[in-house]
């Protein structure tokens, strides 16, 4: 490896920023991964396709979602749940690619969450104008782990707050390859996704991917 190459990979990856406690952006730590993690996504989504699912109101999500790996996350008018079977089809949830593991035990590691293993990755595709209300995840059977978070194709106007839904949220752009992993006191934080703006990118064209890998059982 010449200078410059060790110069352009430190260039590639600037420090993780805080962003909250026990919460760590790392910037772009996925993105000499991205079309390996986006050709698994593919493989994972022809077994289960994305679909609009239902909220226990009765509306229906703008963002599409599917998941992998030992249990997949569900909502429908009788609540929200992790089932280890895919309810769309009746067959197991895919099984989480090797590639996935890999990027969210090295993400957790270099946040400080060094014995995080994930069993569990929701799939969220938003196309244009699709958006997420501030929520907390709570559907996890030991919120002592983290939540690893991938963003994929076009940027995110993401925004967070604290563990009141009544915290002021502060508004962060999430972009190609940032990795987010939410720990320790920001495990419980509200957080949303503003509507998509519309766009292209070189990688997934007209949308937005965000993988967010869970330990859940
Ligand atoms: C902060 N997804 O699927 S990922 C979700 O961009 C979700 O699709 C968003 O919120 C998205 O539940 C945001 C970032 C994220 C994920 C989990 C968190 C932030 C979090 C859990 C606790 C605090
Ligand atoms: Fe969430």
């Amino acid at each position: 490896m010449t200078t410059a190459d060790l110069f352009r990979d430190l260039s590639d990856r600037p420090a993780p920023v805080r962003l909250g406690d026990g919460a760590w952006l790392l910037p772009r730590f996925a993105c000499d991964r991205a079309e390996a993690l986006l050709a698994a996504l593919d493989g994972v989504l022809r077994q289960a396709p994305l679909r609009h699912m239902q909220t226990p109101g009765g509306h229906t999500m703008t963002v599409a979602m599917s998941c992998c790996g030992e249990r997949g996350w569900h909502s429908d008018a009788a609540g929200y749940r992790y089932t280890t079977f895919d309810p769309h089809c009746g067959r197991r949830w895919p099984p989480m690619p090797a590639v996935f593991v890999e990027l969210a035990v090295a993400a957790a590691a270099t946040a400080g969450y060094p014995g995080f293993v994930p069993d569990s990755c929701l799939i969220n595709r938003y196309g244009a104008d699709a958006k997420l209300s501030p929520h907390q995840d709570r559907d996890e059977r030991d919120l002592s782990h983290p939540i690893v978070s991938l963003s994929l194709g076009l940027p995110a106007r993401f925004r967070f707050g604290g563990p009141r839904r009544r915290d002021r949220l502060l508004r962060t752009d999430l972009e190609h390859g940032d990795v987010v992993v939410w720990g320790g006191a920001s495990r419980l934080a509200y957080h949303g996704v503003l509507p998509l703006a519309g766009g292209r990118h070189p990688s997934t064209g007209d949308c937005r991917y965000n993988l967010s890998f869970r330990r859940a059982g």
